[in-house]
């Protein structure tokens, strides 16, 4: 594998100076990037100096690298995972043969688009999050936030590597569309769902760092499993910066919640009017969020029964998660799945094609692994002595996409009439009421070691620093604006 070059305009571990044309194709998109991240990116922090890690190698002590550093200066890099000798297919029509090193001709258009779809999320994301510094609850909270942001741009530069290498004079017509896409605007809005709804508030951004960011966990999961090396060698790399999203996701929610358990503690009391009185986010709120964001995300999988899935499977272009050591038939064609289909009032099982059911089996591990997540957010209320329960609720619930969309599903999952779910909907989604409760909470606090009064601290701060640390330095002409935060605790 080509060594880590850290001083090159693009650093990177591909030998981008072996290649003048892609080298300068990169170099003229660069300045583009930067452009759409000082016009799109993190408004009002750009001069700041943020605690962040940046990827210095593919290794192990790849992440070691912490510096207080302005973000329009972070070393966006272009890194691939070592290559495996011999890695071969892992699934479909072509299983067991050599992985490919080039664009296999015939699924040209088919993997350009997985990995436009792939790459529209990442600049979508620190779109819909732009705005959220200004409603910081520590400086702790805003360094993890500006960390999640440079990252998702890192995985716009790996998807655009792969635009501009594999793909031609279309490559680098994608690669400019990627930056002229706006998430929600009805012109040119973002590709999927979800990358077009607000991110208002930190209750909302935590919960998409939970839902929607494992979402991209699983996706990108699959496409470790490509036949297509360069794209399993960069997701894979791309998955060891995902788990930190994932990290700031759930502990987020959890401080919510472990702040509002204490608070029904020292109040005595469950009235949620009582909590928000106080400054909290009562339970059922957070339950609504949680709702929201799950419902939403799981949209993310695509049509339960999927031709396209069929065909990136059979293509060897996307895998299943773990392809090669959960499976044993790799080629899945003569076997089925058992889908739930909804017939009138009666839920009904339906075999399908296994191939086709492929968005549905990665929908499966995702589910799975949000059900650990909400367990840990309960084990938070036990510990506290709470007898609250949070629930995920069911995949069928509230869903715009799919074979369950069209009507609706109660949190169970069962079918119920149109009615019951006008009467309802205000208890299981968030209401106009909620959310602006919930941005009235969103005051701003930057001072060392304070925290907003809606959540709790961390255990521990980031790189054995403690919470209460500047991990975010203000530009002196904004310190003063910036710090003149109402009083609140100290964390
Ligand atoms: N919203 O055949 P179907 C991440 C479209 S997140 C709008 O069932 P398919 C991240 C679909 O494109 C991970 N449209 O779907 C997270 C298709 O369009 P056409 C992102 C949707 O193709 C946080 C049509 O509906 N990565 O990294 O089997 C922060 C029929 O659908 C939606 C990927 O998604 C939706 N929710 O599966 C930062 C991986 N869902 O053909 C980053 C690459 C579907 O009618 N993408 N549609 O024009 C894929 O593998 C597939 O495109 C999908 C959809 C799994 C998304
Ligand atoms: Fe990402
Ligand atoms: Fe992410």
């Amino acid at each position: 594998m080509a060594k880590v070059d850290l001083a090159a305009r693009i650093p990177n571990n591909v030998d981008l100076s072996s290649d003048r044309r892609l080298q300068r194709a990169l170099e003229d998109w660069q300045p583009r990037f930067f452009d759409w991240w000082m016009e799109m990116g993190p408004e009002g922090f750009q001069a700041d100096q943020v605690y962040l890690r940046t990827a210095i190698d593919v290794g192990r002590d790849g992440w070691a690298h912490f510096d207080h550093v302005r973000m329009p200066e972070y070393r966006w890099g272009i890194f691939l995972a070592p290559a495996e000798e011999g890695r071969v297919i892992p699934c479909g029509d072509h299983f067991g043969q050599p992985a490919w090193q080039k664009v296999p001709g015939e699924y040209r258009n088919m993997l350009r688009r997985i990995i436009v779809t792939q790459a529209d999320t990442e600049p979508a994301s620190v779109e819909q999050q732009r705005l959220l510094g200004q409603t910081a609850p520590s400086l702790y909270d805003l360094r993890n936030l500006f960390q999640v942001n440079v990252e998702e741009g890192r995985h716009l530069w790996a998807m655009v590597y792969l635009l501009h290498t594999y793909f031609g004079r279309d490559g680098r017509e994608e690669a400019e569309d990627l930056l002229r896409r706006r998430s929600g605007n009805p012109d040119s809005p973002r590709i999927l769902g979800t990358f077009n709804e607000p991110v208002e508030d930190w209750l909302s951004f935590f919960m998409f760092t939970t839902f929607t960011d494992r979402d991209g966990k699983f996706q990108l999961l699959a496409l470790a499993e490509s036949g297509f090396d360069p794209l399993s060698r960069t997701t894979r790399f791309m998955l060891t910066e995902e788990a930190h999203h994932m990290f700031v996701g759930e502990t987020g929610v959890g401080r919510v919640i472990e702040r509002t358990a204490d608070l029904m503690n020292e109040l005595k009391t469950e009235d949620p009017d009582a909590i928000r009185a106080h400054g909290g986010i009562d339970l059922p709120t957070i339950q609504r969020y949680l709702n929201r964001w799950f419902s939403s995300s799981i949209n993310l999988f695509g049509g339960e029964q999927s031709s396209n899935a069929a065909h990136y499977f059979a293509a060897g272009l996307k895998g299943r998660y773990k392809e090669l050591e959960r499976f044993e038939d790799h080629v899945a064609l003569d076997a089925a799945y058992e889908l739930p289909t909804v017939v009138g009032d009666e839920v009904r099982r339906e075999q399908i094609p296994l191939r086709n059911a492929m968005n549905e089996i990665l929908r499966d591990d995702y589910v799975g692994d949000c059900e650990f997540v909400v367990d840990r957010w309960n084990r938070t209320l036990e510990k506290a002595g709470r007898p609250e329960r949070l629930t995920l609720p069911h995949r069928r619930f509230n869903r715009d996409m799919g074979i369950y969309s069209g009507r609706p599903f109660d949190p169970e999952g069962r079918p119920i009439a149109p009615e019951v779910w006008e009467a309802q909907r205000d208890r299981w989604l968030p209401t106009r009421a909620d959310v602006d409760f919930v941005r009235s909470l969103m005051q701003p606090e930057l001072r060392v070691g304070r925290i907003a009064g809606w959540i709790a601290p961390p255990r521990k701060g980031i790189n054995g620093n403690d919470f209460a640390w500047e991990y975010v330095r203000f530009d002196k002409s904004s310190a003063g604006v910036k710090l003149g935060a109402e009083p609140s605790r100290t964390g």
